[in-house]
């Protein structure tokens, strides 16, 4: 009730009636037998005794105030009535906060340990080519990927243009237009062709990495991650690798980190192994080196890409993908950085 005079009165102090059938509407709507007022006093009914003095009080006042603005319109003394309608000594109305979306924190916060160690960012189109999405990548012509069901193509009459499915594409771009040493990370946003549930969408958010250089070895693939993960994790976080394979990497490998929650003892949120799944990386396969215009003989390098969904719900417990994009305040609000 209380909130409703303010409104009413914060509304009334910024109407400026400028002839008689302003004065006319302003009256029907606030002091009309269907208006604001009446329902004011009508919902006056329902509030508590102990609070009919000061809101009893409160409405009596709107109620003058209301009869004096339209009085002074009515009487035609437009100075008069200007000075009712706007209270230059109120405080200006207060604008909520918004608060940074979680994805964005997470992104940040990559981006800016990645380049504490001399990475760049990059980025490209969301769009790509065959090429730079997948036959540059060491993709073989009937790789899963290639198919319908995997990939959104753009349209059918332009051979291949499709949404990028990873931003590798950006790195292919990167390396076609940039001589080594090359440091980049490529953050964006990427798409799938999934069925809709808490665990897919049919696009989520990629941060992949690549470095390029003489002689880079597999040890500083390890050591770069696990830095990242310590600064990300905190400093007790540890990292394994295991065996895994892409087109686009040889030797390739999944990586763990331990569970922050049970510190590796075993709970649920690590399905009791003690260790959570972050990232997949690489030595980069010389065949995309080469189809890249970089001399393999020369140079090598390893990459990494991550999913930013996944990183945050371990960061922030998020336990269903879609809350990321419905846009619902009682969720986007919850998180500070
Ligand atoms: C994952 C795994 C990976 C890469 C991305 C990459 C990029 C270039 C060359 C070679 Cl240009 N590799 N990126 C390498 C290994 C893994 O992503 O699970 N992503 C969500």
């Amino acid at each position: 009730m209380r909130e409703r005079i303010d409104y009413v009165e914060r509304e009334i102090s910024e109407i400026v009636i400028s002839d008689m059938q302003g004065a006319e509407t302003f009256r029907i709507k606030y002091l009309g037998s269907k208006g604001v007022l009446k329902s004011l006093y009508q919902e006056f009914k329902a509030v508590p005794n102990e609070e009919k003095k000061e809101i009893g009080q409160r409405l009596n006042d709107l109620k003058q105030r209301l009869e004096n603005v339209l009085a002074s319109v009515q009487s035609n003394e437009p100075e008069k009535h200007s000075k009712y309608l706007v209270d230059f000594t109120r405080p200006g109305r207060s604008t909520p906060l918004g608060s940074i979306h979680p994805l964005t924190i997470v992104r940040n916060e990559i981006v800016s340990i990645f380049s504490t160690i001399g990475f760049s960012v990059s980025e490209g189109p969301e769009i790509e080519d065959d090429w730079h999405n997948f036959s540059a990548l060491n993709f073989p012509p009937d790789h899963p990927a290639r198919d319908m069901q995997d990939t959104f193509f753009v349209d059918s009459s332009i051979d291949g243009l499709s949404l990028r499915t990873h931003t590798s594409s950006v790195q292919v771009r990167v390396m076609e237009t940039q001589k080594p040493p090359i440091r980049t990370i490529s953050p964006g946003r990427v798409y799938r062709n999934e069925a809709i549930s808490a665990r897919a969408h049919c696009f989520f958010h990629q941060i992949e990495g690549l470095y390029i250089d003489k002689n880079v070895s597999f040890a500083d693939l390890k050591q770069t991650l696990d830095y990242f993960a310590k600064s990300l994790f905190g400093e007790s976080a540890k990292i394994r690798l295991r065996p895994s394979y892409f087109p686009f990497t040889e030797p390739s490998a999944e990586v763990d980190v331990s569970c922050s929650l049970c510190q590796g003892d075993g709970c649920n949120v690590c399905k009791h192994t003690g260790w959570l799944e972050i990232l997949g990386c690489g030595m980069v396969d010389p065949n995309v080196l080469d189809a890249c215009g970089i001399d393999s003989k020369e140079y090598n390098g390893f990459a990494f890409g991550m999913g930013v969904e996944r990183i945050a719900q371990l960061k922030y417990r998020v336990n269903d993908l879609r809350l990321y994009s419905e846009n619902d305040l009682r969720f986007l609000t919850q998180f500070h950085f």
